[in-house]
């Protein structure tokens, strides 16, 4: 696929007639001007949607997986498209090409499309490294903000503005990662972040995606009180926020804190933020190879899971990282040592469904 570039200027410039082309498979190429037409919610009454992010070489490429998106999928997020690292190549630069076929596919299938991400450490172009001032980094952040929420305005109605803002270990809503927005602007890159994103678009929902928090241990529970202290923070300081994303990559090796957890989303609710459920997969690394054994524990775990969530609240959405084993990031990190494919997703490599799969079909009908 050729990359488009719109420089900056020439993009604000041209909003309106700039048309991004797009081809996936069919061979047909559709033109695409405008985003703005809402996409058609799920059309299947009060259930909750279900969705799954996607990769855009894949869909242009495999026809299959492409299909079955369109039949499982109410919601898809680009796994990486609209990353810094694939938007902004350089810092005069914006390249829309993937995330817009990904829009543009979702918009011909009456499928919903969530942002992700504006604001997080990962996934960012080298050229940021050099961000040397207070001042520099604000205007490099609502730049980019300012611009790929515009664009996407009307076509991407809920963003994870900011992602993983917390250590792993954190001792307080202050310990944040050490991003170049984090040593730039201290923690007041969120608030310029959510700000900026709801004075571009006011009908988005903002959500503020985190990991690690489902579980028994220490360290997941100074994640749990640092991640309620910064929500509180922000809150109190009226920052624009409207949801709670949780990531739930759940591992198999790890026990989830059922009393932790509930405790958590209470107080979310009590701040008055919807719950998203983002990322859901199993990292399967350290269960039995045999393949219904695995199949099982893996959706035993993720409705043990789903199940303490909804005892507290409804989540607005549940979303898996990824619809099928065939692409899956679980091997990057976590291969297992038998050498067995893993099976962390709803559906297998060869797209059949997987018990996962019925488990949150099963909870997406729960009142
Ligand atoms: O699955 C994504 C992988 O393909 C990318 O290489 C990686 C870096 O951009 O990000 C992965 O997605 C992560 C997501 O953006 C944030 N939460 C954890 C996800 C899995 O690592």
């Amino acid at each position: 696929m050729s990359i488009e570039t719109h420089s900056r200027r020439g993009f604000l410039a041209g909003t309106a007639s700039a048309a991004a082309l797009t081809v996936f498979g069919t061979g047909q190429l559709s033109a695409m001007s405008a985003f703005a037409t809402p996409s058609k919610p799920s059309a299947e009454g009060n259930f909750i949607p279900y969705g799954a992010a996607v990769r855009s070489d894949a869909l242009a490429a495999d026809q299959s997986y492409r299909e079955a998106v369109i039949a499982d999928c109410q919601l898809v997020v680009p796994e990486s498209e609209l990353k810094w690292l694939e938007l902004r190549p350089t810092p005069d630069q914006y390249r829309f090409e993937k995330a817009d076929a990904i829009v543009d596919f979702a918009r011909q299938n009456g499928i919903q499309v969530r942002g992700h991400t504006l604001a997080w450490y990962g996934a960012l172009p080298k050229w940021t490294e050099q961000i040397a001032t207070h001042a520099d980094a604000e205007r490099e952040l609502i730049d980019h903000i300012e611009t790929v929420v515009s664009r996407y305005k009307g076509a991407i109605p809920s963003w994870d503005v900011i992602n993983e803002p917390l250590v792993d270990w954190p001792e307080s809503a202050a310990s944040l990662r050490p991003s170049i927005w984090a040593k730039r602007l201290g923690p007041d890159y969120l608030r310029i972040a959510l700000e900026t994103t709801a004075a571009v678009d006011s009908d988005a929902r903002l959500v503020l995606n985190e990991y690690d928090v489902e579980y028994a241990g220490e360290r997941f529970s100074a994640k749990r009180s640092a991640l309620l202290q910064l929500l509180r923070s922000l809150r109190d300081r009226n920052v624009p926020l409207h949801a709670v994303g949780l990531q739930a990559h759940l591992f198999a090796s790890r026990t989830i804190d059922r009393d932790g957890l509930q405790a958590l989303l209470t107080e979310i609710k009590a701040l008055d933020l919807d719950v998203w459920i983002t990322e859901l997969d199993v990292i399967d690394r350290d269960l039995p190879g045999e393949i219904h054994e695995r199949d099982k524990l893996v959706a035993d775990l993720a409705d043990q899971f789903l199940q303490t969530v909804y005892e507290v609240v409804r989540p607005k959405a549940v979303l898996t990282w990824g619809l099928s084993d065939r692409y899956t990031w679980v091997p990057i990190y976590f291969k297992r040592r038998d050498g067995m494919p893993n099976r962390p997703l709803p559906l297998d490599a060869e797209l059949r469904r997987k018990p996962l799969f019925d488990v949150i079909d099963e909870f997406r009908h729960k009142a």
